[in-house]
């Protein structure tokens, strides 16, 4: 451990103390494997936020980093590439929109999305300028700006940043009532929605809610906006999260395993009449849409069709909640997810919360984390098979029954 502590140590002393992570130091990964600077390998259950889901290290993603890097990695918006072209036509026929405008982060991303989505209401729904707003849900998580940490209601995220950005509404995620009130105001220009909360807990919608607050927003002139930054690229066992309810966003927001974990890539999709409402000038960065991601993005999507990895994700899942289910314990209160993103809630039991079930998941092998302090989120990489998906749940059943007695 004391090689851990001399990285530990750096962290504290160099770094800013942004995070508070789990006291594991990680130097290698691969497949669904992480490793520590003391050889200690691990099941990695996290997964970097939903984004390797193709697997730390792919080889034909690194293959392709590595040759398109030895080529030319940036050229910037100032002048075409011959790999951007490519990649647009490429991601839109792969997500069927008609347009892309490729991004760095999921943050700007989301707020791409944003900005596009106000342009558009000033210009194709006439709402007057500086008027437009857009309905958000409380429990949300888009990113760490000011401009949406603005509407956040997790005080973590938001207390003390501001002055706050005006022009959004929350209403209760799941709440289809509140969603048509507030539709009736002449001032909305759209709803961003994550399909499934993954930072509040991977909380799961009523069957049948995206697909009535799409219609309801189609009916009142409104962008419906899905934010599958975390839950998109296979990861609930469909490609898109909202494809479980076969709901077309107007405007789709991707990042995290568009890359496959590589490098930072995020996406927003859109069809013309939107999109186009951006015009030359108006909207960009330096990186987005860089030779290198260009190439990793789409041979980072390509694995995912090629390794069938929304079916995979689909059904490990349910193997995994029927196993999580049958664990006796009554520190677990609720086991939830789709597909490969899963989460349990663990109620405190002998002092031992989730963040020492976390410590003992570690110490058996396995890497987790809490959020919200009693929520533990299951999320493995998609390409884990049957045999690694079960020693797994051995794993989480007796560090759960060593937490408990
Ligand atoms: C951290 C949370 C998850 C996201 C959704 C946009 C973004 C994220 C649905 C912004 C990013 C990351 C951020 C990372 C940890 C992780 C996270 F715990 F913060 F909330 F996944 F739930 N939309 N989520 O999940 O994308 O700018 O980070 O690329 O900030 O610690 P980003």
């Amino acid at each position: 451990m004391e090689n851990s502590n001399k990285y530990i140590d750096l962290e504290n002393k160099y770094g800013a103390h942004n995070y508070h992570p789990l006291p594991v130091v990680l130097n290698k990964g691969k497949g669904v494997f992480l490793w520590d600077v003391e050889g200690k390998k691990y099941y990695d259950f996290l997964s970097s936020y939903s984004a390797v889901n193709q697997g730390h290290c792919h080889p034909k993603i690194i293959s392709a980093l590595n040759h398109q890097s030895s080529k030319l990695t940036l050229t910037s918006r100032a002048f075409y590439n011959d790999t951007l072209g490519e990649y647009e036509k490429f991601i839109t026929s792969y997500f069927g929109y008609d347009k892309v405008l490729p991004m760095n982060t999921g943050a700007e991303a989301v707020e791409t999305a944003i900005k596009i989505c106000r342009k558009w209401s000033y210009q194709k729904k006439k709402l007057k300028e500086g008027s437009a707003k857009i309905i958000v849900c409380d429990g949300n998580f888009h990113g760490r700006t000011t401009t949406i940490i603005s509407f956040s209601n997790d005080p973590d995220s938001r207390n003390e940043f501001g002055p706050y950005s005006p022009g959004f509404i929350n209403i209760p995620y799941n709440d289809i009532d509140a969603l048509s009130e507030v539709l009736k105001r002449d001032d909305i220009a759209g709803f961003l929605i994550e399909p499934i909360q993954g930072e509040a807990g991977v909380v799961v919608p009523e069957e049948g809610y995206l697909r009535q607050a799409y219609d309801m927003c189609k009916d009142s002139n409104v962008l419906f906006i899905a934010d599958e930054i975390q839950t998109g690229i296979a990861r609930t066992g469909k490609m898109l999260a909202v494809d479980h309810e076969n709901v077309r966003p107007d405007i789709v927001i991707l990042g995290k395993a568009i890359s496959g974990g590589v490098i930072p890539v995020s996406a927003v999709l859109a069809d013309d009449e939107i999109m186009m409402c951006i015009r030359p000038g108006e909207h960009g960065s330096t990186f987005g849409g860089n030779p290198l991601a260009n190439i990793v993005a789409q041979t980072a999507l390509q694995v995912v069709k090629d390794e069938s990895l929304c079916e995979n994700a689909y059904n490990l899942g349910v193997k995994l909640r029927k196993r999580l289910k049958l664990i006796k314990s009554d520190m677990i209160e609720i086991v939830r997810g789709k597909g490969l993103l899963n989460a349990i809630s663990i109620k405190p039991k002998n002092n031992k919360t989730a963040w020492d079930v976390c410590l003992k998941l570690r110490d058996n092998g396995l890497l987790a984390k809490p959020t919200h302090k009693t929520i533990i989120r299951f999320a493995p990489p998609l390409v884990i098979n049957n045999d690694q998906l079960e020693d797994c749940c051995d794993i989480i059943e007796n560090s759960i029954i060593e937490c408990d007695t």
